[in-house]
């Protein structure tokens, strides 16, 4: 079914004429055959008037997802009382914008509240605890949720599990006691393992097919796996090895997306480190297109004023597709470009998405960042001044 109407999708493209409206993020993705194109979120940012229309814009967004409201210490920070405020919040906005709500996330080692991390549990009583939180928080929100993070970066990096509260305690059948808990809970919700690092391959990865396998074996619904996407600029895999390792969970009978990606960069950027985040980003969403059973695209929120990364990673920071001020930076293309669009972002500002035009006619003046040659490359090869097109390899040359 998803091949189909990647297929439609493709033959859809190739019939549109060479000038199309304007073209936002979540628009390229359905056009490709994704379900959508989404961003985190945070309930304190949300009285920011012009941040909440850019997230509304559902030509750029078609999902978001509550950073933190869904999170244990927020849902249920006393034992068996459980509050859903700020998670609401962020449901209802989804819902009166017509968009997807990624739910995330039932069990971290992370944002515990102190009375589970401080308590002294028996196998039998952490279950208990276990099954009655996700039961609650399921329920609350079914219907609502497109996914759930059930089990989020339950891996060390060599592929064996961390040691958190419920392995220590469980052993690997808390992942799932999790999964089923939250299948009884909403038999409809898709279900996702949820890690980050797992894009390299390697031993993680094959921790989490594991993961996959063990659930699944035990007769337990898990329907997909999150690639969280937290990368620095210049370090994330070739398009084709992303695909790979995207395939190798899809062989097993999941779906996959890209569910948390930043790129961040050492401050201060440069052109030269702009235009590898944009390149990142780029083969990022590119290689979900070109997996089939690759559903979706969220970033960990969409501007760099409410990025988490300068708070974790000193020095570094313009992880996001649009800068503080809501600039759309040369990765806004770059993300546009992997979906197939081409196009001049002259937009400045997050609402005026009506100035970003494809240019798909030779003739046009390619914009600075843009593509302007390359193997196969039918666009502009002229730079606007003062920009040259500049050589990066053969597919690909940049106005810079
Ligand atoms: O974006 C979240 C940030 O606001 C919190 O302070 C942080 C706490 O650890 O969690 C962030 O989100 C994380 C996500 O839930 C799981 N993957 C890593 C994300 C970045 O830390």
């Amino acid at each position: 079914m998803v091949q189909l109407f990647s297929l439609i999708a493709a033959i859809a493209a190739s019939v549109l004429p060479n000038t199309v409206a304007a073209v936002g993020l979540d628009e390229a993705a359905l056009a490709k055959g994704l379900l959508y194109f989404g961003s985190a979120t945070d309930n304190p940012e949300l009285t920011d008037v012009p941040y909440l229309t850019q997230l509304s814009n559902i030509a750029d967004f078609g999902q978001i997802t509550p950073g933190n409201s869904q999170k244990w210490d927020t849902t249920e920070p006393t034992q068996g009382t459980f509050s859903f405020t700020k998670g609401d919040v962020i449901a209802d906005l989804a819902d009166a914008n017509g968009q997807y709500l990624r739910c995330h996330t039932l069990l971290w080692h992370q944002q515990l509240p102190s009375w589970l991390t401080s308590g002294t549990w028996t196998n039998a009583t952490l279950i208990a605890v276990l099954q009655n939180h996700i039961t609650n928080v399921v329920t609350h929100y079914k219907g609502s949720c497109i996914h759930w993070d059930v089990v989020n970066e339950a891996l060390n990096e060599d592929g064996t599990y961390r040691t958190n509260i419920f392995y220590e305690t469980i052993g690997e059948s808390y992942i799932p006691i999790a999964f089923a808990a939250a299948a009884a809970a909403d038999p409809d919700v898709k279900l996702y393992y949820n890690d980050y690092n797992l894009e390299y391959g390697g031993n993680k990865a094959a921790g989490a097919r594991a993961i996959v396998q063990l659930v699944m074996n035990a007769g337990i619904q898990i329907d997909g796996v999150g690639f969280q996407g937290h990368f620095e600029a210049g370090t994330v895999p070739g398009k084709s090895s992303l695909v790979s390792v995207l395939q190798s969970f899809t062989a097993l009978g999941v779906e996959v997306a890209y569910t948390e990606v930043d790129v961040r960069i050492q401050l201060p950027t440069s052109a030269t480190t702009l235009a590898q985040q944009s390149t990142d980003f780029q083969n990022l969403v590119q290689s979900c297109v070109e997996t089939i059973g690759c559903v979706g695209f969220t970033i960990w929120d969409w501007t760099d004023k409410y990025s988490w990364v300068p708070s974790v990673f000193s020095g570094y920071g313009a992880a996001l597709p649009w800068d503080e001020n809501f600039v759309k930076k040369p990765a806004y293309d770059g993300l546009l470009k992997g979906m197939g669009v081409t196009s001049t972002t002259t937009a400045t500002t997050s609402t005026s998405a009506t100035t970003t035009s494809t240019t798909t006619t030779s003739t046009a003046t390619a914009a600075h960042w843009s593509q302007c040659s390359g193997n196969g490359w039918t666009g502009s090869t002229v730079c606007a001044s003062p920009w040259s097109c500049t050589y990066q390899n053969d597919w690909y040359s940049q106005c810079l």
